[in-house]
Order: structure tokens, then C-alpha cells, then sequence
């Protein structure tokens, strides 16, 4: 009777315990608490099964055909050496000098993050990663590196895929030893939206580093050069590559953008070069590089500094292969591609598309077109679970020339204004970004810049607010907090100065700093932060996790608290993850390498007075039971 009781208590069955359950119904405890691992992995399976995946919309789980996997040549062998052993056996500059000497264009490859950053909102999880890795470093070992960390995929691990991002790291590194691994670095905003103390970014420089990144391309959301300083000595001592990278935003060729013309990026490209940087990247985060301009840029900034460049676009406006065309004339080291069926639209040019575009010039990559084909359909297949993720951006998007929302930002926007119920104004929110960013003074828009301007347009359309209204009126408006801060100058310092009459009605009294942020916050104490969560998780803490407290301390909690309640779900495969099972389906969870479960799904029961409802499955052929609290 006991054991009837808790299972059925309402707060066991949503998972809505902690201890203080156990204070407040000691009645019910006279058997240990915790499920087992297969219980809790039920529990997850019930859920979605019943309940459905935030932001997937509610429906039988499809029949999806099976991932199209090329199997391994040589399952024994190494693959083949790449850049990886380079830097491993000469070091940075040593590397640096083995890209100068390249003849053809070297290529990233980006599907691993930008490309799903951009396509499906960075939803891809690690198990759909790591199913294709060891035959991506097979089948490409002659690409410069792999783009597979960083940026958005730091949080949306822990807050939507409920994975740990460094286990990804980890994970992915163990099978791919041969080619780099290359992350995006936000500078002093590391993977999150705000500055942090300079020693959580040295600390998670140093982990990243040992946990298997090679290249940092670091940015700063002003082109701010100064708040690049931390992260590039930070990636120096480590051993690794600092790629500094500059924001490309305007458009060099027309004169009414002056603010951003050829000497600008002359300028801080110089001032990188001096402040230790390895390589020099061009980070077109919207895909405003025109091809006449990706020219030359690239041709003045190669006789301007002596670095490798690396020029970075989003094809969006569907001119991405034509400017690496041009780019790579005027003699551009590197280029970020991405595997076809991941590529176009908000994401990288396809790399299938620009081999054949550049085959028989003597700038050719040296890659395989076979391979990039074949891995290609491994991701046509997989692309299909994420579906729900899409932007619905169908074809080429010129009108980017216009608003410059980054690539990565296009979708996330979109679904902001929906869920503030500006869905059906989603044209006048592109159109006041742009006048949000002539209002601010023509700032360079890329995460978190970008999301401030994204704020301020749905702000303003949202309160009917125009450019005279919030000047002449400021004063008695409350902006959002992520605009106070920008005026503030927690995000550093933008070219050219804040526009003076709108920072005073935003500020309304308050000094900004003119400093850098970093300057003025305490350094985080790691052992003290690792000793309260190993209190907190009642487990070992990592340097890891403690990391991700430092830089997501509510993400991080929710994500631990996830895991508590329903185990490692991250070795679900995904249309289960997202959708949960069908009546009668069996699936096999491999929950660690040899111990595999066979689950089936064998009944939903009606719902009960109280809300609830009873599973049924089998589990390794064992009948179980689960009790859900249906939602709808
Ligand atoms: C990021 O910071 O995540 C970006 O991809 C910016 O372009
Ligand atoms: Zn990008």
C-alpha cells in the first residue's frame, strides 16, 4: 500500500519532488526513493508521448526511414592524418604556416553548428552527430577543420536538448582525431549574451582547449577590439589558434555607409594582428558580403596583414557561392561551406556546389565530391526529424541586403514576435530592426548586439513607438533591460560612440562605463561554486558543470533537475526524444556501450479523474508501468 501511494502521489508522478517532499510526506517513504534508470526513461517516453515536445507540434510520431549511415571502409584503421596532427606536431604558428603554403582553398565545415544554428535552431543533438562522425573523418580528412561547438550550442544543449554540450565535445572528439576542431567564441560573452568576469572566460578557454577545441573564432557584437583582448591571450596560452574575427556589416561599395568602408576593416584588422592573432576571420554573420565587395576586402586586407583569412557568409540572399567565387580570386585562405542538404538559405554556401564551381581552377579544393555527397544524404535524412525547426524561409532572401538580421537570428526573431503575438506583423518587425539599427546609430548586429536590436523592433512595434516618439518621450519610457544594458556599455563600446540623445533617455540619469566590463567584475570563485553544487546535485561536480553554472547558472539547474527526474536522455534517438512512440512500437535504447534496453509501448490508459493517465510498456520483456499527468 505504501508503494501504491507515492507512485500515485501527484508530486512523484510529474516529478515534482526533492527532499523536502520526503519532510513533508515521511509517510510515504519506507522504500528508497529513486527510480532506476529504466523507470525514468519511461517516465521521459510517457511524457512526450502524451504531452509532446515544446515547440513540435502535437501528432502521431511519423515513420521516418533509416538515416542512410556509409559504413567504414577500414573500421580498424585511423583515418587519415589531417590538420589536427599538423597542429599537434608544430604548433599554431607551424600551422599557420602549412595554410599559407596551400595552393587550393582550404574548407571548414560548418554542419555540425552554424549550419543547424541557422536551418533548424540549433535542435540537432549529439546521438544524430554522433551516428555520422567516424565517417565524416574518414570521408573528409582534407578539410581545414570542422565548426562543431560554440555559439548557440552551448545553451540550447542544457535547455532544450537536455544534453550536456561538453559531452558532445568529448564525445565527438573521441571519433574524430584527424581534423580541428573549431568553436565560436563570443569573446567576453564566452557562449552566452552578456560579459562575464575575465577568469570564467580564461577557464573556459582552458577547458574548451583540453576538452578538444582547436581553432576560437572569436568575435566581439561591436568590433570592439579591446573586449577581444582576454579571449586571445586566454586561446594563446592554451596552446590553440585565436582566429580573430571582424563582423562584416554595410556594404564597403556604397558610399552612404561610409561608417563602414574599406579602412575600417584595414583598421581593425591591423589592430588584430598586433593584439596576437593567428588567423584573421571574416565573419559575414547575415550575408551582406557582395561579391564585387568579398574582392576586395580580401585583396586589401591580404596586403594589409600577414595572416591566413577565413572568410565566413550565410547565403541567404543566395549570392554566397559567386562571393566566395570572388573571394577566392583575390587569394581568401579559408572558407566555411556546409554539406549540401544542410546548406543555402540562412546557412553556409554548399560545399558540393562550390567544389564544382571552382573544379579545374587551380584554387580547387582538395576534397572528395563523392564523400561530401554521400555524407550529404546522411543529413537529408536526419534533417527530416527537426522539421518542426524549419523557418519556413523557402527560397533566396535579398531583402537581407535591407534589414542585416544574421542568419542565425532570422527564425529565433521570427518566433519572438509570434509568441508576443506579433506573428502576423512580421514584415513591419523586419523593418523597424532596420530602423532600430539607424536609430542606435548603425551598430555591428550579431549575437548579442543583434538581439538587443531585436528587442528594441518588437519593443517599438509592440507600443506603436517610432524614432521622434522614443527620442521626445524617452524619458517616461521603461526599454527593455537588454537595450539599458547595450547603452550602458556592458557590451563594450560600438564604432563611432553611442548616439548621445538616446542614450541619455534610455540611461535617464545613469553613468555608462566606458571601460571594459571585464574591468569591473569579480572573478567567479570556481571551488567555492563547485563545493555549493556538489551540495546542490548531491553528486561529483566537474569543472565542466561548474562551468556551465558560471555561464548559465538557471539553465543549468533546470538541466540538472531534468536529469534527475528522467535519467540520460540523451541517448533516446531523436524522433523519440521529440515525438515519443507509437502504439505497439519497439525501439532498442543503447543507455551504455553494451547494455541495451528493448522498450515497447504497449497501451495508453483513459484519464483519470485526477489528471493522470497509465502507461504501459514492456521493458526488456518485463510488463511496466507508468503513471503521466496528461496536459492537454
Ligand atoms: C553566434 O554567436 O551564435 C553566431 O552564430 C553569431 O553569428
Ligand atoms: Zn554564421
Amino acid at each position: 500500500p505504501f508503494l501504491e501511494n507515492v507512485v500515485k502521489h501527484e508530486n512523484f508522478v510529474t516529478g515534482k519532488y526533492d527532499t523536502s517532499f520526503i519532510d513533508t510526506t515521511p509517510e510515504l517513504f519506507l522504500f528508497p526513493k529513486r527510480k532506476d534508470r529504466g523507470t525514468k526513461m519511461l517516465t521521459y517516453i510517457g511524457n512526450v508521448t502524451i504531452n509532446g515536445f515544446p515547440g513540435v507540434e502535437k501528432r502521431k510520431k511519423p515513420v521516418f526511414a533509416k538515416p542512410r549511415i556509409p559504413s567504414l571502409q577500414n573500421p580498424v584503421a585511423e583515418p587519415a592524418r589531417g590538420t589536427k596532427q599538423i597542429l599537434d606536431e608544430k604548433g599554431a604558428e607551424g600551422l599557420v604556416e602549412w595554410v599559407k603554403e596551400q595552393k587550393s582553398v582550404l574548407l571548414t565545415d560548418t554542419t555540425f553548428r552554424d549550419a543547424h544554428q541557422s536551418l533548424l535552431a540549433t535542435r540537432v543533438r549529439t546521438t544524430d552527430l554522433k551516428a555520422i562522425a567516424e565517417p565524416t573523418a574518414e570521408l573528409l580528412p582534407d578539410l581545414f577543420s570542422y565548426e562543431m561547438w560554440g555559439g548557440a550550442t552551448f545553451d540550447v544543449a542544457y535547455r532544450f536538448l537536455k544534453e550536456d554540450p561538453w559531452d558532445r565535445l568529448l564525445t565527438l572528439r573521441e571519433r574524430i582525431p584527424n581534423v580541428l576542431f573549431q568553436m565560436l567564441l563570443r569573446a567576453s560573452n564566452a557562449v552566452g549574451y552578456k560579459n562575464y568576469p575575465d577568469n570564467v572566460i580564461r577557464e573556459f578557454v582552458e577547458k574548451s582547449a583540453y576538452a578538444g577545441i582547436d581553432v576560437f573564432r572569436i568575435f566581439d557584437s561591436l568590433n570592439w577590439v579591446k573586449g577581444m583582448e582576454v579571449a586571445i591571450d586566454a586561446v594563446r596560452q592554451s596552446g590553440k589558434i585565436a582566429e580573430a574575427a571582424i563582423c562584416y556589416t554595410g556594404d564597403i561599395e556604397d558610399e552612404t555607409r561610409a561608417k563602414y568602408n574599406i579602412d575600417y576593416y584595414k583598421e581593425i584588422a591591423k589592430e588584430l594582428e598586433a593584439s596576437g592573432a593567428h588567423m584573421l576571420a571574416i565573419k559575414d554573420m547575415a550575408g551582406l558580403l557582395k561579391p564585387q565587395s568579398a574582392y576586395r576586402l580580401i585583396s586589401e586586407l591580404k596586403s594589409t596583414v600577414d595572416l591566413p583569412i577565413h572568410l565566413h557568409t550565410h547565403d541567404t540572399s543566395g549570392n554566397g557561392i559567386y562571393t566566395y567565387a570572388k573571394a577566392v580570386e583575390a587569394g581568401v585562405d579559408i572558407v566555411d561551406t556546409a554539406l549540401s542538404t544542410m546548406s543555402g538559405l540562412t546557412s553556409q554556401p554548399s560545399a558540393n556546389t562550390l567544389y564544382y564551381a571552382l573544379k579545374g581552377t587551380e584554387r580547387e579544393p582538395q576534397v572528395d565530391v563523392q564523400s561530401l555527397e554521400t555524407l550529404s544524404h546522411y543529413w537529408e535524412d536526419v534533417r527530416k526529424y527537426y522539421t518542426d525547426f524549419e523557418s519556413g524561409m523557402m527560397s533566396p532572401h535579398s531583402e537581407v541586403y535591407k534589414h542585416e538580421m544574421p542568419g542565425g537570428q532570422y527564425s529565433n526573431l521570427q518566433q519572438q514576435a509570434k509568441a508576443v503575438g506579433l506573428g502576423d506583423r512580421w514584415e513591419e518587425v523586419k523593418n523597424m530592426y532596420a530602423r532600430v539599427n539607424q536609430l542606435f546609430g548603425d551598430i555591428v548586429k550579431v549575437t548579442p548586439s543583434s538581439k538587443v536590436v531585436g528587442d528594441m523592433a518588437l519593443f517599438m512595434v509592440q507600443n506603436e513607438l517610432d524614432e521622434e516618439t522614443v527620442l521626445q518621450r524617452g524619458e517616461k519610457i521603461d526599454f527593455p533591460d537588454s537595450v539599458i544594458e547595450l547603452f550602458e556599455g556592458y557590451l563594450g563600446q560600438p564604432h563611432g560612440g553611442f548616439p548621445e540623445d538616446l542614450q541619455r533617455v534610455i540611461l535617464k540619469g545613469r553613468t555608462p562605463i566606458t571601460v571594459r566590463p571585464g574591468e569591473l567584475l569579480d572573478d567567479v570563485d570556481f571551488n567555492a561554486l563547485k563545493e555549493k553544487l556538489f551540495e546542490d546535485l548531491k553528486r561529483q561536480v566537474t569543472s565542466f558543470d561548474a562551468l556551465g553554472y558560471a555561464l548559465y547558472p538557471k539553465v543549468f539547474m533546470e538541466y540538472a533537475g531534468m536529469v534527475d527526474q528522467f535519467g540520460d536522455i540523451s541517448v533516446l534517438d531523436t524522433p523519440t526524444f521529440l515525438f515519443g512512440m507509437r502504439l505497439g512500437e519497439e525501439i532498442e535504447v543503447e543507455i551504455e556501450t553494451g547494455k541495451t534496453l528493448i522498450v515497447k509501448l504497449v497501451s495508453i490508459g483513459q484519464a483519470q479523474a485526477d489528471g493522470t493517465r497509465v502507461v504501459y510498456f514492456e521493458l526488456n520483456g518485463q510488463t511496466r508501468e507508468v503513471v503521466i499527468r496528461d496536459e492537454s
